[in-house]
């Protein structure tokens, strides 16, 4: 391949400047929106769509991930979710024409206690139910999977063995979003950014459009993916939504030749690591447990991070540690997303994804355009709507979120 060739374009999508009026205007240019308006405008021939963003393209949560994607959840329905989303993973970078490196390399959790192993093979077996690949390994097992994990008896807490789902692994998730906003330009759709909605017009329980730091745009639909912002949106209209912002931090290693075959993740000592294509280390713990809407984080989750991953593996021990950052994530009562329409008309939410949204990217994508586009929801979507907070039908998935709350 000639040098040209390998260079990136200019730009990869219009810079467009917002019209005064859209029939649907999308809050949020991360993974979710930009799916979302690709599919309205493909699967559903709407493409006089806006997608709106404060900051950049995939500089929210979708730019700061640390890039695990698996559907091995618990419960049908979100299993069923997920499941799609990597069904849809699967073949997504040939649909958008953009390699950003999607790798199946695999997704190991740890067990280390009787609970541990309890709720993984749980897992494992709910999985297999619902025709999900996961298995679980003995200890034994585990030097084939990876072998530079430590499986000593003698430390803190022993490996006593782990689930594996093979087609998990990772993708670039910052390119993910670039080929979402090429492939969503191209076919019509405006994405601006650097464009604050500041609030959400409504009249007679009906929605009009948004404001924003540059005028008011009508719109007869407006769809959220605002993520750990979206309270701020809803608040005002007297819609609460029960989400909770915290602060979800991570980190990369210097590069390293390739040592690490595939994504481990640990809840007891906590700490899950992965090896980017480039090379570096790619990790993250437990949320901070205070609720903020600033994207940086304590240092002591950082220090304890680094114990449990050389706990895990000793000989990370003289890696250095270039960057670390933090994302606002949006923790619902159950760890599960609030997925559909509202009870105001033309206004949908889809926030609620915490620390786990990034993996269902492509599947959020159909099942919210699909949403937005037929006014009601998706069926895979039906059991996230808001409306299961006051049923009291929640979808427990704590567990396998793989991050501490
Ligand atoms: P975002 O990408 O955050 O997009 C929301 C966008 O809305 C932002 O760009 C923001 O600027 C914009 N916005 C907000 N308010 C306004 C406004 N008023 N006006 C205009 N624009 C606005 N998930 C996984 O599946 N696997 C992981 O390994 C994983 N690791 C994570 C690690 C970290 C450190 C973090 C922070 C998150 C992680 N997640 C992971 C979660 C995942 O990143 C999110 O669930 C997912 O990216 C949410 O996608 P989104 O498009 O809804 O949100
Ligand atoms: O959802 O798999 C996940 C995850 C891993 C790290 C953060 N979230």
């Amino acid at each position: 391949m000639s040098v040209a060739a390998l260079e990136h374009p200019p730009r990869l999508w219009r810079r467009a400047e917002p019209r005064p009026a859209y029939d649907v205007v999308i809050v949020g240019a991360g993974g979710h929106g930009l799916a979302t308006a690709y599919e309205l405008a493909k699967v559903h021939g709407i493409a006089d769509v806006a997608v709106l963003d404060r900051g950049y393209v995939a500089g929210g949560n979708m730019g700061r991930n640390t890039t695990v994607i698996r559907s091995n959840y618990l419960w049908d329905e979100s299993s069923a979710i997920y499941e799609h989303a990597l069904r849809r993973w699967e073949g997504l970078s040939a649909e958008l024409g953009y390699d950003f490196h999607f790798s199946q390399i695999g997704v190991l959790g740890l067990a280390h206690d009787e609970h541990d192993v309890r709720e993984l093979r749980r897992r494992s077996e709910a999985n297999a139910v619902n025709g999900i690949d996961s298995e679980w390994l003995e200890r034994a097992e585990l030097a084939e999977v990876c072998p530079i994990l430590n499986l000593s008896p003698d430390i803190r807490y022993p490996v006593l063995g782990g689930a594996l789902q093979r087609r998990g692994g990772i993708a670039r998730h910052d390119a993910v979003g670039w080929a979402y906003a090429r492939a969503a330009s191209d076919l019509g759709v405006d994405v601006v950014e650097g464009i604050d909605v500041e609030a959400i017009e409504v009249r007679d329980g009906r929605v009009q459009g948004v404001r924003t730091s540059r005028g008011t745009i009508r719109a007869r639909r407006v769809a959220l993916a605002t993520a750990g912002r979206t309270s701020l949106l809803t608040e005002p209209l007297g819609l609460r939504l029960p989400l909770q912002s915290h602060p979800l931090q991570a980190m990369v290693s210097e590069l390293l030749e390739p040592v690490l075959p595939c994504v481990v993740m640990s809840n007891a000592v906590h700490v899950y690591v992965s090896q980017a294509h480039k090379g570096e280390l790619v990790l993250g713990a437990g949320l901070d447990r205070y609720n903020s809407y600033a994207r940086r984080g304590s240092f002591h989750v950082l220090e304890r991070q680094l114990a449990a991953l050389l706990e895990l593996f000793p000989s990370f021990e003289r890696v250095r540690m270039l960057r670390t950052w933090a994302g606002t994530v949006d923790v619902t009562p159950d760890a599960c997303p609030i997925l559909g329409p509202t009870e105001i008309e033309g206004l949908s939410v889809n926030c609620g994804w915490g620390t786990g949204g990034f993996k269902a990217t492509p599947g959020v994508g159909d099942v919210y355009a699909h949403t937005i586009a037929h006014g009601e929801p998706h069926p895979l979507a039906q059991p996230f709507a808001l409306e299961r907070f006051r049923a009291g039908a929640l979808i427990d998935e704590f567990n396998a979120a793989g991050v501490a709350h």
